[in-house]
């Protein structure tokens, strides 16, 4: 189990989280519920964010995380080649009522392309708005990429669960 305590523990493992996608696809308000557990309407990213998640696991004691938050506009691409340096995990985030954004995912793959794929998750978001996109649709795109894949909603907190869950197997494969 995975549980968010106050970022003032110390800390001996820590680790650089890439998250990235399309603009509007929910980035910045899926990091807020990683480490708020509260939904929150969050305006534009501009440039970057970064946000830190503090997690306790039975094995491994703590873990911090910081979270950087890729703005998704293109007017934000030209640097992010260097942002990403570093990074040893990826969330890919895309709205799972948007073709648009699933569309989009090649490029930020490409960006992400020195992370091993068992280091990285692709994230649906919006769970909670009716789809025209059904779920096999939105495997075959994760089965090209050959990465694992989760469907949540930022909102209602659904699978969140489990997405932590993936988030703290995939940090035990990385030396923090
Ligand atoms: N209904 C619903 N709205 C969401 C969800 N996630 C994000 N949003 C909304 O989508 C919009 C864009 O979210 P934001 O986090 O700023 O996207 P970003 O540009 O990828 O960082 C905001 O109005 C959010 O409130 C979700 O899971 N469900
Ligand atoms: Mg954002």
């Amino acid at each position: 189990m995975v549980t968010s305590i106050a970022n003032t523990i110390p800390c001996k493992k820590l680790y650089k989280l890439a998250v990235v996608g399309a603009g509007g696809v929910g980035k910045t308000t899926l990091i807020a519920r990683i480490v708020t557990g509260q939904f929150i309407d969050k305006k534009m990213t501009v440039g970057f964010d970064v946000e830190s998640w503090t997690v306790e696991d039975d094995e491994t004691g703590c873990m911090k995380v910081a979270m950087f938050d890729f703005g998704g506009q293109k007017q934000f691409r030209f640097f992010q080649g260097s942002l990403i340096i570093g990074a040893k995990a990826a969330l890919v985030v895309f709205d799972s009522c948007s073709y648009r954004s699933i569309i989009q995912l090649k490029e930020w793959m490409g960006l992400i392309d020195a992370i091993p794929d068992r280091q990285k998750l692709l994230v649906g978001t919006k769970l909670d708005i009716n789809s025209e996109i059904n779920h096999e649709e939105i495997q075959a795109y994760a089965d090209e990429f050959g990465i694992e894949y989760i469907l949540v909603s930022s909102k209602t907190g659904e699978n969140f669960d489990i997405l932590q869950e993936k988030l703290q197997t995939i940090l035990k494969l990385i030396d923090g």
